[in-house]
Parts: C-alpha cells; sequence; structure tokens
C-alpha cells in the first residue's frame, strides 16, 4: 500500500460540483481517501489572467504503482472532459500527484514529489490542513515549515459552506 498526496483543482464553471466529482472517481478507481482538506479558494498562479480556482487535497490509500495512478487521474480528468488548451491555464479539473509516501521520481509522465508544490500556497496550505507533519523527501522539511518559508504571496482563502 501507499500514501499519495493529491491535489485537486478547478477554474471553471460548478468548481465544487467538479471537484466532489472528481472525489468520487478517485474513490471507485483509485483507492480509499482517508482524508481531505476543506475546499481553498486560490488566487490564480502562474498564467494569472484567468479565474480563481477553487483547490483541495486528498490523502489517498493506494495499491496502484505511481505510474498507474497518474493514468487513471489523467483518465478520470478526461472523462469528465476536459480538454488541453494553454499549459496553466484554465480548466474544469486538474488532479495532480504532489507526492507519493518518501518516493523520489522523474520520468516523462511523473515527477515525485510535485516538482513545484514548495513553491505555491495553494497547495502547501490544503495539504498543511490534513498532513502538516509530512515529510518533503528531497528538502527534508515538512509541509508545515515549506508554508512558513514560502515566497509566494497568492491569495488562498478557506471556502465557508
Ligand atoms: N494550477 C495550475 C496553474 N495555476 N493556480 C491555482 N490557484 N490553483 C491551481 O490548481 C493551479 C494554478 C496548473 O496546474
Ligand atoms: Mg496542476
Ligand atoms: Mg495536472
Amino acid at each position: 500500500m501507499h500514501i499519495a498526496y493529491l491535489l485537486i483543482g478547478s477554474n471553471l464553471g460548478d468548481k465544487s460540483s467538479y471537484l466532489k466529482n472528481a472525489s468520487s472517481y478517485i474513490q471507485q478507481q483509485c483507492g480509499q481517501i482517508v482524508k481531505q482538506s476543506a475546499y481553498y479558494e486560490t488566487a490564480p498562479w502562474g498564467f494569472t489572467d484567468q479565474p480563481g480556482f477553487l483547490n483541495q487535497a486528498l490523502m489517498l490509500e493506494t495499491a496502484l504503482d505511481p505510474g498507474e495512478l497518474m493514468r487513471r487521474l489523467l483518465a478520470i480528468e478526461t472523462t469528465m472532459g476536459r480538454t488541453r488548451t494553454i499549459k496553466m491555464g484554465p480548466r474544469i479539473i486538474d488532479l495532480d500527484i504532489l507526492q507519493i509516501d518518501q518516493m523520489v521520481l522523474d520520468t516523462p509522465l511523473l515527477q515525485l514529489p510535485h516538482p513545484a508544490m514548495h513553491q505555491r500556497r495553494f497547495a502547501l496550505i490544503p495539504l498543511v490542513e490534513i498532513a502538516s507533519e509530512l515529510v518533503h523527501p528531497v528538502i527534508q522539511k515538512t509541509m508545515a515549515e515549506l508554508l512558513q518559508e514560502c515566497p509566494d504571496q497568492g491569495d488562498v482563502q478557506k471556502k465557508m459552506i
């Protein structure tokens, strides 16, 4: 069994429904979601001229190897109707793997840990909510420490429901 940490996001249409549907596909096809953060309303990072995102972190217990997990997540994105246009641009759903156990991996399909996770408040804040003591396998700091040191100023607000 592996423990995978995912960040899911949407910035088009009914964002919270897309996140909810994505979670149920993940639960059916990838493993057991054992923890989930709140939804966070986050300012677009990278390509900023696009709508704000809704992001959520998930902790997933899975028997799948990393490549198979990534392929299934991409298939779920396609099933849900995602089309790829601009890199970093608007999307109805994005399913990213941030980290799996303490694995370090660099393949064309997948890099672990996610190469930019420690630079992004929209990833670290939801992740700290569910796994503050998780250690980054390369930097060797906890998620709470990485957040404290993160220079990103992007706005991240817990969504009230
Ligand atoms: N994803 C991106 C680019 N920018 N910004 C926020 N706030 N949230 C995201 O999930 C996000 C982004 C590329 O995947
Ligand atoms: Mg992404
Ligand atoms: Mg992605």
